[in-house]
């Protein structure tokens, strides 16, 4: 086998097609800029059930810490996923299609009790991806370190776009 450099992923991102990959890149590129490495896979509740139930199932032992899946259209992956993990699984509704991801949406946040998926935006795969960050920076300091300097760029964004606004106005 390979040998590589690379730490084990910690996030693991799946989503139901590749048609999926221009939403979910997104996730990816979160956790990329974070330093935390990721694993992306393809994999479908509806057209591949046996290989979600396996890659859930052998997520903690393989390292994995948070899980993040997105679909579209009767998106289930998610809660699939959570079905077979204790691990937090974050979903992500993708959009388009007739209903325009509203269909994704309630497919994907409207779990039953006892088995949660915490559901970002139609479309919001970079905020699922900072908050599987932010799952795991509760048990990493330096990471939780990351996140605080994170939020304090979101700030200073802001206060310079409203002190370009006051010097525009
Ligand atoms: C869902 O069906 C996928 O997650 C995707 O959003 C949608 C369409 O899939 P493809 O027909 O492009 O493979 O299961």
């Amino acid at each position: 086998m390979a040998q590589t450099d690379q730490p084990a992923p910690r996030i693991g991102i799946l989503m139901g097609s590749d048609s999926d990959l221009p939403v979910m890149k997104a996730a990816a590129d979160v956790c990329a800029g974070f330093g935390v490495h990721c694993e992306v896979s393809v994999m479908s509740a509806h057209r591949t059930p046996g290989d979600v139930a396996e890659y859930a199932s052998s997520a903690v032992e393989r390292g994995l810490r948070v899980l993040i899946a997105g679909a579209g259209g009767a998106a289930h992956l998610a809660g699939v996923v959570a079905a077979h993990t204790p691990l937090p699984v974050i979903g992500v509704p993708v959009g388009g299609g007739s209903l325009n991801g509203l269909d994704a949406l309630l497919a994907t946040v409207q779990m039953p009790r006892g088995v949660p998926v915490a559901t970002v935006a139609i479309g919001g795969a970079s905020n699922a991806g900072l908050l599987a960050i932010q799952m795991l920076a509760t048990g990493d300091p330096a990471l939780l370190e990351q996140v605080r300097q994170y939020k304090a760029h979101l700030a200073d964004e802001v206060r310079e776009k409203n002190r370009k606004l006051a010097v525009g106005g």
